[in-house]
């Protein structure tokens, strides 16, 4: 009898401990996902402006790799619309490192929309570089457009 018990009592014994291990490990978890910086990642935002645009026509950024040409798989990408000569982007999700930031308006309107688009002749393009080590704002004005020439 004595020792059925004791057996009842070493058996919930374990299983109180098989929780508490159970619940230390989720606590431990969620605190990594908290501590840990290398899961950050960074919103870049800003306005293109060009005077003469008109609304509705659209601007395409890509991110690539540093050292990455015009043509090199795109990162991340978005686009932005024309409304009185501005057009406000914004990415999202993106992760710390050096990137070059490619954008071009879509004069003729043929982008294919995607982040595979590219411009053709006659599209306005720019580029620069960009640290993402933070959120940042990215402005590209009036002055930094040349007409793009393949
Ligand atoms: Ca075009």
């Amino acid at each position: 009898m004595k020792e059925k018990e004791k057996i009842i009592r070493e058996n919930r014994f374990f299983k109180v401990l098989l929780i508490v291990v159970v619940a230390f490990s989720f606590i431990s978890t969620s605190c990594d996902d908290v501590d840990e910086n290398s899961d950050e990642t960074f919103t870049l935002s800003g306005t293109v402006t060009k005077s003469g645009i008109n609304d509705g026509v659209k601007a395409y950024m890509k991110l690539v790799s540093k050292g990455g040409g015009m043509t090199a798989e795109a990162l991340y990408s978005t686009d932005a619309t024309f409304s009185g000569g501005t057009a406000t982007y914004t990415g999202t999700n993106i992760e710390e490192g050096e990137y070059i930031l490619y954008a071009f308006i879509d004069m003729n309107g043929n982008a294919a929309g995607t982040e595979s688009s590219a411009p053709d002749a006659g599209d306005y393009v720019t580029l620069t570089d960009v640290n993402m080590n933070s959120d940042k704002t990215l402005d590209a004005p009036e002055n930094v457009w040349i007409v793009y020439q393949p």
